[in-house]
């Protein structure tokens, strides 16, 4: 995988076949072997290769994993949007006007829309192409819809390989777009380079995004529909949201707040370059690298955090997650102490608890605690930030076992815990 790149032609967009939408075949190289077993046409990016590929995937056909190995050679070089926010937030109306923008740029984009639902996406009786308006049927684009489950319940991994098959085929941008609603979104937001989260004007889907933990992954946010009422004030809120943020480093990516008039075009020139500011910046082919299972295991955290009514309550913030990880803290108020005017032994639990309720569960499936052990070294007083960072020790099929330090701001030992888990073998929903 590692010398993908290499193979792969360098500035191919100049060299596009304007009737086919195909590209050359790479010249000078030898092959890899396994290319026999694509679809002949897949890596110039033939339509009809293409959808080939896509259905074999789908249909789970006896070769898929064989096709979906052979595409890895090939894979790396698209810059993968993905496109979130609620039902009718205009997701769709902006894949449209982002389609116009990057086809003037001589681009090849490739859509993928997951569980579509409004007519522009989705209605069942409407082809793929027709769905984005006039640019479905230019030469330069394919659209796929797919469903986000797959038939035994569980996430289907179709959108990875959708997405793989056209990369591998050449497309410049693949846009993927979803409803975002739940844990599946977000994972499915972990197949992309460059995450866009839409929030129409009005608090009401700003909370809704927050609590389903899809702000959290946003790299460029944007407000839709910028000319309705409203659209300024959730520009700000959004803009107080993202400061109340722990501090990011200095050569960390800023996401930025667009708003943006897809239905008019206003902005969206603005957007595109955003996302391929970004696009430079985060590098291409997150998915295929393993930091991918980290994003998902972190922004599976980071939602469980901002579902759970008891932190909302108590104040305690998540600030990391990561596959059998996650960090909360809580600045300690009058409210916190007991009646020596220290930190009340439950608050240190309930924070130690808390992280360790996270990470037990940031694999996916629900786990539940059966046992914890708690020590108490020192107190903390009011004033005071106090953090508990859980970390797995140990994990089996159904058992696992996490260990949290409890520290003070200066790293001072309050507390270690320690917690065992029952692991159920159902999915978060
Ligand atoms: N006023 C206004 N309406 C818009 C704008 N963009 C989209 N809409 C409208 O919002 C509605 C939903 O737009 P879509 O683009 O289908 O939204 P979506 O997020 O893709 O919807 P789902 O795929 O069903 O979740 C449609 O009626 C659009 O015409 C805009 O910039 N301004
Ligand atoms: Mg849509």
């Amino acid at each position: 995988m590692a010398g993908a790149a290499r193979t792969r032609p360098t500035a191919h967009t100049a060299h596009h076949d304007a009737h086919h939408g195909a590209r050359p075949a790479r010249a000078g190289r030898a092959a890899p072997p396994t290319d026999s077993l694509l679809p002949p046409g897949l890596l110039r990016g033939e339509r009809r290769a293409v959808a080939r590929a896509i259905s074999r995937i789908e249909q789970g056909a006896p070769d898929a994993a064989a096709l979906r190995a052979a595409l890895v050679p090939h894979l790396g070089r698209a810059h993968v949007i993905g496109i979130t926010g609620a039902p009718g937030a205009g997701k769709s109306t902006l894949v449209h006007a982002l389609l116009g923008e990057l086809l003037g740029r001589g681009q090849r984009i490739g859509v993928v829309a997951v569980d579509p639902s409004s007519p522009l996406s989705g209605g069942a009786v409407l082809g793929d192409r027709v769905r984005m308006g006039e640019h479905g049927a230019h030469p330069h684009v394919f659209i796929r819809s797919v469903a986000s489950r797959g038939h035994l319940g569980g996430l289907s991994p179709t959108t990875r390989a959708i997405v793989d098959v056209l990369d591998a085929a050449g497309f410049d941008t693949v846009i993927v777009e979803t409803v975002g609603a739940g844990q599946s979104e977000v994972e499915i937001m972990a197949v992309a380079d460059t995450r866009v989260v839409v929030c129409p004007p009005g608090l009401g889907d700003v909370v809704q995004a927050s609590k389903a933990g899809i702000l959290e992954i946003a790299d460029l946010l944007v407000v839709s529909k910028a000319d309705l009422p409203g659209a300024e004030a959730t520009a700000r809120d959004l803009r107080e949201m993202l400061q109340l943020r722990a501090q990011p480093a200095a050569d960390a990516w800023k996401v930025p707040v667009l708003g943006v008039q897809a239905s008019t075009g206003v902005g969206t020139g603005e957007l595109m370059v955003a996302a391929l500011e970004h696009g430079r910046h985060a590098g291409r082919g997150r998915r295929l690298h393993a930091d991918a299972k980290s994003a998902a295991a972190a922004a599976r955290v980071f939602q469980l955090a901002a579902a759970d009514p008891f932190l909302r309550a108590t104040g305690i913030t998540c600030v990391r997650g990561g596959p059998g990880e996650a960090e909360v803290r809580l600045t300690l108020r009058p409210e916190h102490l007991n009646f020596n005017g220290s930190c009340h032994g439950g608050i240190i639990f309930a924070l130690a608890d808390t992280a360790f309720g996270l990470a037990a569960n940031s694999h996916g499936l629900v786990a539940a605690g059966i046992d914890a052990h708690i020590t108490y070294q020192q107190a903390a007083r009011e004033g005071e930030t106090v953090t508990a960072h859980a970390r797995e020790v140990s994990r089996s099929r159904k058992l696992a076992v996490y260990r949290v330090d409890v520290a003070r701001g200066d790293g001072q030992p309050i507390s270690s815990f320690t917690g065992t888990v029952y692991v159920t073998s159902r999915h978060h929903a």
